[in-house]
C-alpha cells in the first residue's frame, strides 16, 4: 500500500506515516511473522482485526489510564484514508519514551531463561519450582530497550529505567503497565484467553503520560488458549500455532527465506484472529 503521506517508521508488519498537524497514521498490514521472519503469505484481515482490537482495548482501559493521570494516543480509527480503512489509526504524535514496558503474568521464553539462571525475574525474587508456562504469584515489570532494526530488545533493570526517565516517571510506568496488564488479563481470561505477557509503549504530550502503539494484540502480547494451558512446556500460541506447526513440519531451516503457507493454514490462522476479536469484544468482526 503506497499512501502518499511521508513514512516515519516501518516495522516488520506495520508502518507509521506523518499525517500532519502533530498526528501520525499507524497502518497495520496483513503480514505475519514467525520465528523472527516475516512470511511471504499474508493473513487476510489480520491488519483490520488487530487495529480494531487495539481500538477496543484503548476504550476498555481508558479508566485505568485516567486513574494514573494518563491517556492514550488514539484520535480516530474512522478519519483515515480510504485505502487503509479499518486497519489504520490516527494518533497523537508523542515524544516516545525510550523504554519498552513489558508486564509478565506467566513464565515464558526469556523470562523462563532468566528465572532458571537467577531464581528471579529482573529485580523480583520468585518461588522455587516454577516452569515454562507457570502463572507468577504477581505480575512482574520487565522493561527493555528498543534494539536497532533486526535486533532483539535488550532487557534492562529498573535502575536503568530510572536513569532513562527519572524515578517518579519510572515508578508511574511500572505501576501503570502492571495495572493495564492485570485488567487486560482479567478480561482476556473471561474470554478463554490467557494473556501471558504484554508490551506497551508510552510517550509524552505536554508533559503528560500517553499510551502509544498498539494495545493487547497478539502481536504485542502472548495469547494462549485457556483450555490448553498446562505449565511444564511451551504453551500453544492462540494465533500462530497452525503457522508454527506447519513451518516446523515443512522442513524449513528457520534461516532461509520462509516458504509460502498453504491455504488451509492461512484460513485457520485468520479464523483464530477473528475468533479472538469476537470472544474478547463480544461483537462480530466486520
Ligand atoms: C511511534 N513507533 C514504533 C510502531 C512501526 C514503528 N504516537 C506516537 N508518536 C510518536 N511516535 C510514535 C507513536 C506511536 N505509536 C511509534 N514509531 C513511532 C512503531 C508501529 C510501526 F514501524
Amino acid at each position: 500500500m503506497s499512501l502518499t503521506l511521508p513514512l516515519v517508521a516501518r516495522g516488520k508488519v506495520r508502518e507509521v506515516y506523518d499525517a500532519g498537524d502533530d498526528r501520525l497514521l499507524l497502518v497495520a498490514s496483513d503480514r505475519i511473522s514467525a520465528y523472527d521472519h516475516v512470511l511471504p503469505t499474508p493473513i487476510p484481515d489480520k491488519g483490520r482485526v488487530l487495529t480494531q482490537l487495539s481500538v477496543w482495548w484503548f476504550d476498555q482501559l481508558a479508566p485505568v489510564l485516567s486513574s494514573f493521570g494518563a491517556s492514550h494516543h488514539l484520535v480516530s480509527a474512522s478519519d483515515v484514508p480510504a485505502e487503509v480503512a479499518g486497519r489504520a489509526m490516527l494518533v497523537r504524535r508523542l515524544e516516545m519514551l525510550p523504554v519498552e514496558c513489558v508486564a509478565r503474568g506467566y513464565l515464558s521464553g526469556s523470562g523462563t531463561v532468566e528465572y532458571q539462571r537467577t531464581g528471579s525475574i529482573r529485580d523480583v525474587p520468585l518461588p522455587a519450582g516454577l516452569v515454562e508456562g507457570s502463572r507468577l504469584p504477581e505480575p512482574v515489570f520487565t522493561p527493555s530497550t528498543k534494539a536497532e532494526q533486526g535486533e532483539h530488545d535488550e532487557a534492562i533493570d529498573f535502575a536503568a529505567v530510572v536513569a532513562a526517565v527519572g524515578s517518579e516517571r519510572a515508578e508511574q510506568l511500572r505501576e501503570l503497565t502492571l495495572a493495564l496488564y492485570r485488567r487486560g488479563a482479567e478480561v482476556a481470561l473471561d474470554a478463554g484467553i490467557v494473556l501471558a505477557d504484554t508490551k506497551v509503549e508510552f510517550g509524552l504530550a505536554d508533559s503528560a503520560l500517553v499510551l502509544g502503539d498498539e494495545l493487547l494484540t497478539p502481536d504485542s502480547s502472548r495469547f494462549w488458549p485457556a483450555t490448553l494451558w498446562s505449565p511444564g512446556g511451551v504453551q500453544p500460541s492462540y494465533d500462530k500455532q497452525y503457522v508454527r506447526d506447519w513451518l516446523t513440519s515443512s522442513g524449513w531451516d528457520r534461516v532461509s527465506p520462509p516458504p509460502e503457507l498453504p491455504a488451509d493454514v492461512v484460513a485457520a490462522t485468520r479464523e483464530r484472529y477473528v475468533t479472538a476479536y469476537e470472544r474478547l469484544t463480544g461483537t462480530p468482526f466486520r
